[in-house]
């Protein structure tokens, strides 16, 4: 047997008000809930996942420095600093990592501002509009990534 795929898990500034507030927009799943679903998904793939979430752009890059240590690849739900961070994109990209990029919501049919993604051009692959099933498609194709180099 292999030694299973791991995969870290991020989510950035208020995602953590998931299930709470604004569900016509993000749904009325929980983000402790999104990670339950990852970790079943993970598991069915025989895969590991570690989730992380906070409100702080240095906490996130701390984390993702980290990443080539312990992890074979990144999920991320930059949040708002998908829109605003060279410091999370710079941080990710310099992990040599596959990353993968997923929105709850369809960024593309909303404000301008949230078309444009710092993070997109050194992403291997985005999904967004899905609602919570964004981040389990995205886990899916980065594992695919992974096994296939595809
Ligand atoms: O659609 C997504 O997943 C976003 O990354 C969510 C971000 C937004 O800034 C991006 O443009 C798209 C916002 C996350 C805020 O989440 C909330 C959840 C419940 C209540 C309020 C905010």
């Amino acid at each position: 047997m292999p030694d299973p795929l791991r995969i870290l898990v991020l989510h950035g500034p208020n995602l953590n008000l998931l299930g709470a507030r604004e569900p016509a927009i993000y749904g009325t799943t929980t983000l402790p809930e999104i990670d339950e679903k990852l970790l079943a998904a993970a598991k069915q793939a025989g895969a590991e996942v570690a989730a992380f979430q906070s409100n702080h752009e240095g906490a996130l890059v701390d984390r993702i420095q980290e990443a080539p240590a312990r992890f074979d690849g990144i999920l991320i739900n930059p949040g708002a600093f998908t829109h605003t961070s060279v410091a999370l994109r710079d941080a990710l990209a310099a992990t040599g990592l596959p990353v993968v990029e997923v929105h709850l919501s369809n960024v593309h049919a909303r404000e301008e501002f949230r078309r444009h993604s710092f993070v997109s051009p050194i992403a291997a692959g985005v999904v967004c509009g899905f609602g919570w099933r964004s981040y389990v498609l995205g886990l899916e194709g980065l594992l695919g990534r992974l096994r296939d180099g595809v």
